[in-house]
């Protein structure tokens, strides 16, 4: 049953390889926000899991040096909960460009751990469905059609 108005819903958040070591300050960022960490995993990718992860991006030009980029090192995956996570979590990321980023949103996630428009530091889901299918790649429900088929909350 839906709570009538719950806006409580679960996003990925990726720490990527060039900022796995300000996790501490990610976390910080996180929480200070009001959102909440509720899964996470270190891990590093293969090209063919990088691929597969960013396939919405296959016939971008930037393809190559992306997956090159996301597999050079581990990467953190978070389960990321709370009011309007999908957005929150993006609008602490700030812009893509963590360049652009410095002079548009200087209080951002990528303005501050950030280096340019591939080495952004941090992912985030852009949509529910998105998020729905970026969980299921770092944290597989083990039964089929659970829960995690929607990324709303489990309690709303
Ligand atoms: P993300 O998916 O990582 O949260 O970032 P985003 O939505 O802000 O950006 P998106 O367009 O989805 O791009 C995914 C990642 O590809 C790299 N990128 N490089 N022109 C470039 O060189 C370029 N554009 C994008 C970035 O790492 C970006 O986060
Ligand atoms: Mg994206």
């Amino acid at each position: 049953a839906s709570k009538l108005g719950c806006k409580k819903e679960r996003t990925l958040a990726m720490i990527k390889p060039d900022a796995v070591t300000k996790i501490g300050d990610i976390i910080q960022m996180i929480y200070s926000e009001n959102l909440l960490v509720t899964k996470a995993k270190m891990t590093k990718l293969s090209w063919k899991q990088a691929a597969d992860f960013y396939s919405e991006h296959q016939s971008k030009p930037f393809f190559n040096n992306l997956v090159q980029f996301v597999t050079s090192g581990p990467v953190v995956a978070m389960e990321v909960m709370g009011d309007e996570a999908v957005s929150a979590w993006r609008k602490i990321l700030g812009p893509t460009d963590s360049a652009a980023a410095r002079s548009d949103a200087p209080r951002s996630l990528r303005a501050q751990l950030g280096t340019d428009g591939t080495k952004n530091a941090a992912h985030g889901s852009d949509s529910l469905a998105s998020a729905a299918r970026e969980l299921e790649f770092f944290f597989p429900s083990t039964t089929s059609g659970g829960p995690s088929s929607t990324a709303k909350c489990a309690d709303c």
